[in-house]
């Protein structure tokens, strides 16, 4: 049976030859014109960059290696009983384009379990952080800790030829994988009292060491929760704060611990991972101020009330997304399926029948439905997994199969280090003086 590293080992000279064609055909090229106002908007789709694992249509969502929630959803391997696919599955699929076999996927949950120790002076580094300081925060030490073990650091020092930089690459993505969920679960367990971590069961797989290393494996839906939450979470192409990030602070050579490390600090922000923390006090706040049950018309009112407040409605709009998210779509069904009347659920049904109505009479945003972060903090609340500053981390644990995936690409292309022309306003101002 072949191994994943010796997958990509053989898809790289294939893959060389592809980018060398595209290259050859298509890069003088122009893709098309850059205006003034992107450099002032944010970089809205400016393309500028490569990233394989999948790609974001504004209409259709996501797509991982071309395929669709659902599509996934059917085609990877599952756990014994289970219906939601198991990420292993969907690491394979980011990293590879193919779509594995069942003893691919266990060999991969084996290889995760036996790399998942974490150094004790990183456990030491956890346990002296105050509770008081944010789960992400604490998340992005330790992570960026683990770059004391990089593979690629230490064969970078002793001179690696860079034709040979993916395979220590390749390493320390599966450590990093494989080493998040024993910091998550301790920070859990520090931050919110839950007691003693147990140790990983290597003949479980990722998701279910996850959910228990939290305290929660025992229910095994919460445990299907988890599958398909790493799966829908894990990759929304290269554009967003931390995927980009992750790939620039790669380009510099910095190995995947920091260069992830610096992907968990954009993904703590709250226009963007730090959002599924946001829409559950959101909505906390709102059930504490118009009561359980509230009218439509109330609820209405409480929209209104945030948008003049001059705050965002978390959990709604998306940069490139102008439908609702199918990552929402996926966990909504699986809601339908698991919760059934569960009051927050019933609000984020009754939200959603609110929320694009009134953004769209605000006139502002330009995508007024909701996206992932609207609807994962209901699921996890349900399962009793309350502690709403903990869901980034959740999240965090996802977004690693996308950027290690990517990591693990550019530098068996040999992609070089990121650095985009910046200009002054009064260098623009010039430019088109005359123009
Ligand atoms: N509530 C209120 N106003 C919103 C809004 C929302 N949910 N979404 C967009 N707007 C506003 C913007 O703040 C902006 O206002 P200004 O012109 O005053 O600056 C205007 O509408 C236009 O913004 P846009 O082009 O539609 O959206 P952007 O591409 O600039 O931003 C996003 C996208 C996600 C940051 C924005 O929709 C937002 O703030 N949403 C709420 C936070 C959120 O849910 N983030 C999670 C995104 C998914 C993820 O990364 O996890």
């Amino acid at each position: 049976q072949t191994t994943l590293k010796e997958r990509v080992a053989e898809l790289i000279p294939v893959e060389l030859e592809k980018v060398k064609a595209v290259r050859a055909e298509h890069g003088s090229k122009a893709f098309g014109p850059v205006l003034v106002d992107q450099l002032y908007g944010g970089m809205r789709g400016l393309p500028a960059l490569i990233w394989d694992g999948s790609v974001l249509d504004a209409e259709e969502g996501i797509r991982f290696r071309g395929k669709t929630i659902p599509e996934i959803q059917d085609a990877l391997p599952k756990a014994p009983g289970g219906s939601e696919p198991l990420p292993e599955g969907l690491f394979w699929l980011l990293v590879t384009g193919e779509i594995p076999t069942q003893e691919q996927v266990d060999a991969l949950s084996k290889d995760w379990a036996a790399r998942a120790a974490i150094p004790e002076f990183v456990e030491e580094l956890l346990d002296r952080c105050p509770p008081t300081l944010h789960p992400m925060s604490q998340f992005s030490l330790a992570v960026t800790a683990l770059n004391h073990d990089s593979n690629f650091a230490k064969a970078y020092q002793q001179g690696i030829n860079k034709k040979e930089y993916w395979g220590p690459v390749f390493e320390d993505c599966m450590d990093l994988i494989a080493k998040l969920p024993n910091i998550a679960g301790r920070i859990y367990r520090n931050v919110y009292g839950r007691g003693k971590l147990p140790a990983i069961d290597p003949t479980k797989d990722y998701s279910w060491n996850l959910t228990n290393l939290l305290g929660f494996a025992e229910n095994p839906a919460i445990v299907e929760l988890m599958r398909l939450y790493i799966t829908i979470h894990s990759d929304h192409e290269g554009g967003n704060v931390s995927a980009h990030t992750g790939k620039l602070v790669g380009s510099a050579l910095s190995d995947p611990f920091l260069a992830f490390g610096a992907a968990l600090n954009g993904l703590a922000g709250p226009l963007h991972g730090l959002a599924n923390q946001e829409v559950l006090t959101w909505l906390l706040k709102m059930q504490k101020a118009i009561g359980e049950n509230a009218s439509d018309e109330a609820v209405r009112e409480y929209v209104w009330s945030t948008l003049k407040g001059g705050q965002v409605v978390p959990g709604y709009g998306h940069a490139v997304l102008r439908k609702t998210d199918p990552r929402y779509t996926a966990q909504r069904e699986f809601a339908l399926k698991h919760l059934g009347d569960d009051p927050l659920f019933k609000l984020v049904g009754q939200v959603y029948s609110i929320v694009p109505d009134v953004l769209l009479q605000a006139g502002k945003a330009k995508n007024p439905w909701p996206n992932v972060d609207a609807h994962s903090g209901v699921l996890l609340n349900y399962y009793g997994l309350s502690e709403m500053q903990f869901y980034t981390v959740l999240f965090g644990v996802s977004r690693a199969f996308g950027v290690a995936a990517q990591l693990i690409w550019d530098r068996a292309l040999g992609a070089p280090l990121e650095r985009p022309k910046s200009y002054s306003t009064e260098a623009i101002a010039k430019i088109f003086k005359n123009k």
